[in-house]
């Protein structure tokens, strides 16, 4: 397995987090669930109860449903915003909640370059205001073998990509995070090469599965999951949904992204969720809900993360082991 070493190298998530039990991630639903309390009122769909979401959180207004959304049950607020990863602000799965509240995501504005007729800087109101917001329940699955399901609010990428007039020569669509040290502790160290970067073909991008977040349970993104504004590609996995985006950029050839090309053995540049592929160190064809308690047995991954009769298509023709 080749692993560049000029970085100190840790996978996109397994931390001391993932073996250590998991009580610290015990949330309220967990409590009454082990008390043999009925949680009902905990498990509505789509926004959990009200005082599972701090009052400090801003509503988004008008969001309408997504008929895109999956009808599993919904993560709880807390574990959806406790258990991140989000290397800016430290590896491990608490730092990114811990570290991130001097984080400021207003105002902010995204550089979009490349090959695109509309260039330039764009403030994040420029680019959400032509927009329905919409809520769609989307499963995020980390490549280190856990899940979240979680109702997402955003805009479908290929709407907005559309507005810049991409050119014939943009076959795929490169994004960027914030570097910003001084708010973003992680980054004082070389956990990473920052800018964090990914990619998308530009079919892919254009998917309607495909968005960018700016909240999720109804409310703006937490600082932790990515504010304000993040990718989410359901059908892939978890570390392509780059957060905190500052860039965007059109090129002809395929981007370098940041976890391919740290460890290309084990980080495809597609990474489509593929339970027949193994990753070097650990299989995938299992996964683990987030809040079903540490012991909680795993369930099968599905292809393309569940997502395969919307998908699949993209990939006809492909070794998915060799282009994995
Ligand atoms: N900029 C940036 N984006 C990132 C990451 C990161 O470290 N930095 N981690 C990725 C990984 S590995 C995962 S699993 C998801 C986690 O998203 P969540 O914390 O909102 O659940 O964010 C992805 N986006
Ligand atoms: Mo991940």
């Amino acid at each position: 397995m080749l692993i560049k070493t000029h970085h100190n190298f840790t996978s996109p998530g397994i931390r001391n987090s993932e073996i250590t039990p998991e009580s610290v991630y015990l949330n309220r639903r967990q409590l009454l669930k082990a008390a043999g309390i009925s949680s009902a009122a905990t498990l509505l769909p789509e926004i959990s109860s009200a005082d599972e979401i701090p009052a400090n959180y801003k509503r988004i207004a008008d969001i309408r449903k997504s008929s895109f959304s999956t009808n599993a049950d919904t993560t709880s607020f807390a574990d959806v915003t406790s258990y991140n990863n989000f290397y800016e602000f430290g590896a491990d799965k608490t730092d990114p909640a811990e570290y991130s509240g001097g984080f400021k995501p207003q105002p902010w504005s995204v550089r979009i370059d490349g090959e695109a007729e509309v260039t330039g800087d764009f403030t994040l109101e420029d680019i959400l205001s032509p927009h329905a917001q919409e809520e769609r329940i989307y499963r995020l699955r980390c490549v280190e073998a856990w899940s979240m399901v979680i109702p997402w609010v955003g805009i479908p990428l290929g709407d907005i990509l559309k507005r810049f007039k991409p050119t014939s020569k943009a076959k795929y669509v490169t994004f960027e995070t914030i570097v910003r040290p001084s708010e973003m502790p992680g980054q004082k160290r070389a956990i990473l090469p920052w800018p964090y970067r990914e990619g998308l073909r530009m079919d892919e991008a254009m998917h309607p599965l495909t968005i960018l977040a700016t909240g999720l349970y109804g409310v703006e993104l937490p600082n932790q999951n990515g504010a304000p504004l993040r990718l989410i590609v359901p059908w892939k996995y978890g570390f392509k949904s780059i957060k905190s985006i500052v860039g965007i950029g059109f090129t002809e050839k395929m981007p370098y992204t940041t976890w391919n090309d740290l460890a290309p053995s084990e980080y495809g540049f597609y990474a489509n969720v593929n339970p027949e592929v193994d990753h070097p160190r650990w299989s995938q064809a299992r996964e683990r809900p987030i809040g079903g308690g540490f012991f909680a047995s795993k369930v099968p991954t599905q292809m393309f993360n569940g997502y395969g009769e919307q998908v699949a298509d993209l990939y006809t023709g492909m070794d998915l082991t060799r282009y994995f």
